[in-house]
Order: structure tokens, then sequence, then C-alpha cells
């Protein structure tokens, strides 16, 4: 769509939000004990897109009334926030009492490697501490304590029952059953949606974004959000475990998907509908990024 180098730019975004990660995880196994700190070691630094924290960078960029926007570190320990709540997801997700995943990111999941306690342990304690996270990094960009308020508010009202939890509860419940069009629209919005969307509102809260544009970019976020989830039913269904680096499949597990429901040419419109929609949030409120455009567009092309 656009002659944007998105993959150099995604590489060095995850050469920004590399060290961040390390930082916060160094510091958590300095506090907590060794088993704990090694199975964060574990969910947090093993790869992975990097796809939140770079959402929010992003969102922060584009978002920004100052010009240039001036180069500040603390923008990835802001989207850090974001990945500690995925990783600790990915984690839990991952344990026998849920999807009982044995690979993850091309590895062994956290709880193969180092036990479902210390596991439990750690996904718990990321959660708390993305929170103390995304509010001192938001202290650390200049936010005044009412927008960093916002932001931590923002990041765990999306991963709470409103939000992620919810939407991973609705996905348990509905193994083994047909969820309708609407049931599952809902239980992506929370699953996957949810912690998207946050990250692109975070960055645009943390940046002085005023109410319309956080809200284009939260329905950007929904729209690229439930894109992001129908492509990554098109790709369970469609590619090999060593070629995604996680299993079971959703087939496996008995949960229903776009691709089930739709087929994979429906599935596939689906997903390019909500990548238009997405744009046109993007337009709605004149919001000129060229990353943002161009990540849309990666959402349904990617191939892992
Ligand atoms: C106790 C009910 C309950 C919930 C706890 C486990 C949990 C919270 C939520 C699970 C949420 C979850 C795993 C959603 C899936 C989101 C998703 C599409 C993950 C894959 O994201 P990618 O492709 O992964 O960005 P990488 O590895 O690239 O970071």
């Amino acid at each position: 769509m656009t002659d944007f180098a998105l993959s150099s730019y995604l590489a060095a975004e995850r050469e920004s939000v590399e060290p961040a990660l390390e930082d916060v995880v160094s510091r958590l196994e300095s506090d907590l004990p060794p088993d704990v700190g090694a199975a964060i070691r574990h969910g947090v630094m093993g790869g992975g897109k990097r796809l939140r924290p770079i959402l929010c960078a992003t969102a922060y960029r584009a978002c920004s009334k100052e010009d240039p926007v001036p180069v500040n570190g603390a923008v990835y320990a802001l989207a850090a926030a974001l990945e500690l709540i995925h990783c600790y997801s990915l984690m839990h997700d991952d344990l026998p009492c849920m999807d009982d995943a044995e690979l993850r990111r091309g590895q062994a999941t956290t709880h193969v490697a180092h036990g479902e306690v210390a596991t439990a342990r750690a996904g718990a304690a990321l959660i708390p501490a993305a929170a103390l996270q995304a509010l001192a990094a938001a202290g650390e960009l200049g936010c005044g304590s009412g927008v960093a308020v916002e932001v931590a508010r923002e990041l765990m009202q999306a991963a709470g029952a409103g939000g992620m939890v919810g939407g991973q509860w609705l996905d348990l419940e509905g193994e083994g059953q047909e969820l309708g069009g609407e049931q599952l629209d809902d239980l992506y919005g929370g699953k996957t949606g949810a912690l998207l969307t946050a990250s692109l509102v975070v960055g645009a809260k943390a940046a002085g974004a005023g109410g319309p544009v956080v809200e284009a970019m939260r329905r950007y976020g929904r729209a690229i959000g439930l894109a992001f989830q129908i492509t990554d039913d098109i790709l369970d269904a469609t590619q090999s475990a060593e070629t995604l680096g996680k299993e079971p499949s959703d087939a496996v597990l008995a949960k229903s998907t776009y691709v089930a429901l739709y087929g994979l040419e429906k599935a596939r419109e689906r997903a390019r509908a909500q990548v238009a929609d997405a744009v046109r949030a993007l337009d709605s409120e004149n919001v000129d990024s060229l990353p943002l455009r161009a990540l849309a567009s990666y959402i349904v092309e990617r191939e892992a």
C-alpha cells in the first residue's frame, strides 16, 4: 500500500524494545526468588514479534505534538509494560489448566522449562509489575500525574475481566462448542483486541492526544485487533506448528474460529475489511502516520 520500509522499521523498533524489557526483567530477577525470575526471563525474553510495544511507541510518535518528536528511551519503557502483560498472558494461557501447550515462540513453554508453580507465580508477578512500569515510564516521559494514572488505568482495564481476562473466560467456556459470529467477535475483542487497542491508546494518551484522536486510535486498535485474530485463525488452519512455533492448534483444542465459521476466503475478506476500517479511523482525525498504515496491512499479511 505504501513504499514504507516496514521490515526495517519493525527490526529497528524491536532493537529498541529489547533493552527496555531486559531492564525490567533484570530488576524483577533481583527482587524475586530465582525460580520465579528464571520463569519471567524465559517468558518475556524468549522472542516474539513485540507487536504491542511497537504499536505503543508508534502511536506515541504519531500523536505527539512536538516536531520533531524528541528521542526518548522512556517511550520504550512505557511500551514494555504492554509486552509484560502480553507475556504473562501467554505463559498462563499455555498452562495445563488452560491450553496445555508445550511449544511457544519456537521453544518449550515456560511451565515445561520451569514448572507450573514458578510459571503461575511469574505470570502473577508480571501484572503489578506492568502497572508500576507504565506509571513510572509515563512519569519519565513528563506526563502529569493525571495522565500517568489514566495510562495505567487503560492498561489494567484492558488486561482485566472487561478485556483480555474476560475474553479468555469466553474462550475456555467455548471449547467444544460452536460459537456464533457475534460471540466470536466478543471473545476476540476481549482476548486479543483489548490489549492491542490499549497499546495504541496508552501511546496516544502519553503523547497528550485529545479525546477525538484517542478515540480514533481506539477504533484503529479494535479493527486491527480483530484483523489480527482472524489472521491468527487463518495461519493456525494453514501453517504447520514448526512454521508458527506454537502448538496445539485450534482444531486440536476444539475452538471455534473465523475459518471454521466463515471459511478461509470469507475470513480473509473480513480481515481485509477491518484493515480498511483501521485506515479510515486514522484518516478521520488526520493521523498522518505511514508506520500505522503499514502496520495495519502487516497484521493481515504476516506469515507467523
Ligand atoms: C485466568 C481466565 C484467565 C485468564 C488469564 C491467560 C490469559 C489471562 C489470557 C490469554 C490471552 C491470550 C493468550 C490471547 C491470545 C492473544 C494472541 C493472539 C497471542 C499471540 O500474539 P502474537 O502473535 O505473539 O503477537 P508473539 O509471540 O509474537 O508475541
